[in-house]
C-alpha cells in the first residue's frame, strides 16, 4: 500500500533532486528501485531486498523465523478476509448524489431537503439476500436496495429492498426465515436458492408471508439489471418539521429506465454464462457515463388516513397502492462514481436503520424496531471495532464532535485534556435542544404484552390484490416460479400446505399449482382469521411490464456476425442502437472479429462461447452466405437464437441465417418479435420494435402452461 502523503523535509528535496526518491500520485515520496518502479516495502517500510524466496538455511535447508518480511506478508494474508455479512452478503456499491427537487420544509425539518437543488452525496448498495458472497446474482431472490446519504446533519441511511414488503411481521422471526433459506444445515446446499424443503416448510407455516410471497415469485425477483429495479424503504417511516408535527411516509426509488427483469430459463443460464452479470452491467453503465438514476417519492399520509384501512400501517407485509395514495416526486438518486476498491467501500460500508438524520424519525412498525437493533450489533462483528464509523465509507461528511474514544483501530483520537463534558475548562462540543436530533413526541401507554394486533390479521388480500394486477405472461411466471420452487421440495405435506394458502389467493393459480405438482385432490383452504376481500381493486402499478420502459436506453443490443456480412447493414444498426442510448456488442465465431462485405476489419467482444444470448436484450444474426454455413455447424450459434426465441426476445436475421432459425426451432411460428432485415428500412422498422423489449405473446408456444 502506498505510504500516505506527509509534509515533505528539504533533505527529502534533496533526494528527489538525486533522483534517489520519487513522489507517487499522491505527492507521497517512495524511494526508486533500480528499474525505476517504487521500492518494495514491508508494512513498516523497511525496503525489501528479495520476494521471491524465503530466508533458510541453505537452498536447500529450512526456513528461518526471523524473517520477519515473509512473516508479516503471510500473517497480513491469514487475515485478509472479514465475516461476510450474515444476509446480504453478495452486494455492489457505488457513489453518486441525492438531488433535491423542492424544499419538504412543510413535512420535514431533514436538512437534504429544505433546499431545492442541492445535491448531497450518497453510496448505494444492492444486494441479493440468501446467497453467499462468492455466489451469482440472478439467484431468484429479494434484492437490497441499501441508499446512504451523507447529510449536513449526520448520515441517513435507507435500508430497503426492490419489493415493498416483507416476508414477516416482527423481527424477532429474523432469525428463522434465514436460517430456513439459507443452505440447510446438515448438508450445506442449496445455496443461494430458496426451492428447498427449510425455506417453503417455514414459509407454508407462516401465513403473513403470503404477500411477500407473491412478490418473491413474480419476475421481480429476477432483476435484469439493478438499473431496472424499483426500491422501497417498505416500513412506514415519520417526516417531523420544525413545529415537531409528524406526517407518516413511505419512501419509493423508481428507475428512470423503467422496470425489466429476465425469464427463468435466462436467469439459469446468465448465472452460468457471468455471474457477475449484475455488477458487470453496473460497472460497465457508470464507466462509460451511462449514470444509472431514480426518482425518490414519497406517500405522505396523516393518521386519520391511515385509520381509513382496514390493513395497519404499522404492518411491513403492507402497502399502500399508489393509485390510492399517489406518490410525490421529491428528488432524484445519481450513481456516477465506482469505488476506487471493493473491500474499502463496498465491503466495509455499514448500512444501519438507526441512521436518520433530525426530520426523519420511526414508526411503531415491529420490525423496523427490530431492526434498529440489529444493524449496530452486526456491524460490530463484521468489522471488529466499535470504530467502524472511521472508516471513511461510514464517516459523516458534515462536522461531527463527540467524546467516543479508543477502542481497536481508533484513526481519529481526540486532542486535548478534556474528554467529558460537563466540563470547567469551556472546551469541547455540547448538547443543543435547538439543533439536536428531537423524538418525535408520540403519546404511548398500554400493558407489557407479547401480543400481535389483530389489525395485522389479514394475510391474504394484498397478496391477492398483488396476483390479479399482474398481466397474463406475469401472472404465468407466478405459476411457474411456485411450480419448480415446490417441485424441487421432497416433504408432500409442505407442497400441501402451500397450496392450501394459494386457495385463499386465487382459486386458478392453485389449481394451476396444484395440477403442475400432481396433486389430484386439492387440499382444504388453509384457515384464515380473515376472509380475503375479494373487492380491492387491481394496482397497474405492481405490475412490471405495465411500467416497461417501452423504449431500449439503456439495454444491450448482440449481434452475431460472420465474415462477409452485410457492412451498410451492421452500420445502420451501430447507429441506430447509438441513437437509442443502447449499446450493440459483436459476437463473432472466433476471437477477434470478422471482416465484414466492404473488406474491413470489425473487431468483436465476444466469441461465440463466451457470448450467448442470455447476455443481451435483444439479438441480430447477421450471416453472409458463406458464412451462414459455418453458423449451422455450431452448436452455440443455435443455442443462440434457440435462446434468444425461447427467452421471448426480439430476433433480427439476415435471409442467409434463416436455416439456423430453422434449426433453432425459431422459424415455425414466426411472430412480430422475428423480423428479417434485407435493408435499411428494415433496420429502422427492428429497432422500433425494440421497445417493448420482449414478444410476451410468444410465451405460450414456447412454454407448457
Ligand atoms: Fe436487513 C442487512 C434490508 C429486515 C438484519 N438488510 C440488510 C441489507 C439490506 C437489508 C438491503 C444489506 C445492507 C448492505 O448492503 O450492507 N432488512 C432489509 C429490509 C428488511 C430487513 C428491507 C425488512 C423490511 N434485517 C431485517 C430484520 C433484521 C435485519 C428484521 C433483524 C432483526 N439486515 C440485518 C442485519 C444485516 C442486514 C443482520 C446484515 C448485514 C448488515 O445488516 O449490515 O443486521
Amino acid at each position: 500500500m502506498a505510504k500516505k502523503a506527509s509534509p515533505i523535509t528539504k533533505m527529502e528535496e534533496a533526494s528527489v533532486h538525486d533522483q534517489k526518491l520519487r513522489r507517487g500520485n499522491g505527492g507521497e515520496l517512495h524511494q526508486i528501485a533500480e528499474d525505476g518502479h517504487p521500492v518494495l516495502t514491508t508494512a513498516q517500510g523497511a525496503p525489501v531486498a528479495d520476494d521471491q524466496n524465503t530466508l533458510r538455511v541453505g537452498a536447500r535447508g529450512p526456513a528461518l523465523i526471523e524473517d520477519f518480511h515473509f512473516r508479516e506478508k503471510i500473517f497480513h494474508f491469514d487475515h485478509e478476509r472479514i465475516p461476510e455479512r450474515v444476509v446480504h452478503a453478495r452486494g455492489y456499491g457505488a457513489h453518486g448524489y441525492f438531488e433535491t427537487y423542492e424544499s419538504l420544509a412543510a413535512y420535514t425539518r431533514a436538512d437534504l431537503f429544505q433546499r431545492a437543488g442541492e445535491k448531497t452525496p450518497a453510496f448505494v448498495r444492492f444486494s441479493t439476500v440468501a446467497g453467499s458472497k462468492g455466489s451469482f446474482d440472478l439467484a431468484r431472490d429479494v434484492r437490497g436496495f441499501a441508499v446512504k446519504i451523507y447529510t449536513n446533519e449526520g448520515n441517513w441511511d435507507l435500508v430497503g429492498n426492490n419489493i415493498p414488503v416483507f416476508f414477516i411481521q416482527d423481527a424477532i422471526k429474523f432469525p428463522d426465515i434465514i436460517h430456513a433459506v439459507k443452505p440447510e444445515p446438515d448438508r450445506g446446499f442449496p445455496q443461494a436458492q430458496s426451492a428447498h424443503d427449510n425455506f417453503w416448510d417455514f414459509i407454508s407455516l407462516t401465513p403473513e408471508s403470503m404477500h411477500m410471497i407473491m412478490w418473491v415469485m413474480s419476475d421481480r425477483a429476477i432483476p435484469r439489471s439493478f438499473r431496472f429495479m424499483e426500491g422501497f424503504g417498505v416500513h412506514t417511516f415519520r417526516f417531523v418539521n420544525a413545529k415537531d408535527e409528524s406526517t407518516f411516509v413511505k419512501f419509493h426509488w423508481k428507475p428512470k429506465l423503467g422496470l425489466q427483469s429476465v425469464a427463468w430459463n435466462e436467469a439459469v443460464k446468465i448465472n452460468g454464462a457471468d455471474p457477475d452479470f449484475h455488477r458487470r452491467d453496473l460497472w460497465q453503465a457508470i464507466q462509460s457515463g451511462n449514470f444509472p438514476e431514480w426518482e425518490l417519492q414519497v406517500q405522505l399520509f396523516d393518521q386519520d388516513f391511515a385509520d381509513s384501512f382496514d390493513f395497519d400501517v404499522l404492518d411491513p407485509t403492507k402497502l399502500i397502492p399508489e393509485e390510492v395514495l399517489p406518490p410525490k416526486p421529491v428528488g432524484r438518486l445519481v450513481l456516477d462514481r465506482m469505488p476506487d476498491n471493493f473491500f474499502a467501500e463496498t465491503e466495509q460500508v455499514a448500512f444501519m436503520t438507526q441512521n436518520v438524520p433530525p426530520g426523519i424519525d420511526f414508526s411503531n412498525d415491529p420490525l423496523l424496531q427490530g431492526r434498529n437493533f440489529s444493524y449496530l450489533d452486526t456491524q460490530l462483528k463484521r468489522l471488529g471495532s466499535t470504530n467502524f464509523t472511521h472508516l471513511p465509507i461510514n464517516a459523516p461528511k458534515c462536522p461531527f464532535a463527540h467524546f467516543q474514544q479508543d477502542g481497536h483501530m481508533a484513526m481519529r483520537n481526540p486532542v486535548g485534556r478534556v474528554n467529558y463534558q460537563p466540563n470547567s475548562f469551556g472546551e469541547g462540543p455540547r448538547e443543543s435542544p435547538r439543533a439536536g436530533y428531537r423524538h418525535f413526541n408520540a403519546q404511548e401507554s398500554g400493558e407489557k404484552v407479547r401480543l400481535r394486533p389483530e389489525s395485522f390479521a389479514d394475510h391474504y388480500s394484498q397478496a391477492r390484490q398483488f396476483y390479479i394486477s399482474q398481466t397474463p405472461p406475469e401472472q404465468r411466471h407466478i405459476a411457474m416460479a411456485l411450480t419448480f420452487e415446490l417441485s424441487k421440495v421432497e416433504t408432500p405435506v409442505i407442497r400441501e400446505r402451500m397450496v392450501s394458502h394459494l386457495l385463499n389467493i386465487d382459486e386458478t393459480l392453485a389449481n394451476k399449482v396444484a395440477i403442475a405438482l400432481g396433486i389430484d385432490a386439492l387440499p382444504k383452504p388453509a384457515a384464515a382469521a380473515v376472509e380475503t376481500r375479494q373487492d380491492l381493486e387491481p394496482s397497474p402499478a405492481l405490475s412490471i411490464i405495465q411500467r416497461g420502459p417501452q423504449r431500449f436506453e439503456g439495454r444491450k443490443l448482440g449481434v452475431l456476425v460472420t465474415d462477409g456480412a452485410d457492412s451498410t447493414l451492421f452500420q445502420a444498426l451501430k447507429a441506430g442502437i447509438e441513437k437509442e442510448k443502447a449499446v450493440i456488442e459483436v459476437i463473432a465465431p472466433k476471437v477477434g472479429g470478422v471482416t465484414l462485405s466492404d473488406g474491413k476489419p470489425l473487431a468483436a467482444q465476444q466469441m461465440i462461447d463466451g457470448g450467448p444470448s442470455v447476455l443481451y436484450d435483444a439479438v441480430v444474426v447477421l450471416a453472409s452466405e458463406e458464412g451462414a454455413g459455418d453458423l449451422l455447424k455450431e452448436a452455440a450459434a443455435r443455442d443462440f437464437v434457440a435462446d434468444a426465441f425461447a427467452h421471448c426476445k426480439f430476433i433480427g436475421y439476415t435471409k442467409p441465417a434463416f436455416p439456423l432459425l430453422e434449426m433453432a426451432g425459431a422459424a415455425d411460428l414466426p411472430d412480430e418479435g422475428t423480423v428479417e432485415i434485407d435493408g435499411a428500412d428494415a433496420v429502422a422498422g427492428f429497432l422500433k420494435g425494440l421497445g417493448a423489449l420482449r414478444v410476451w405473446a410468444r410465451e405460450p408456444s414456447v412454454k407448457l402452461p
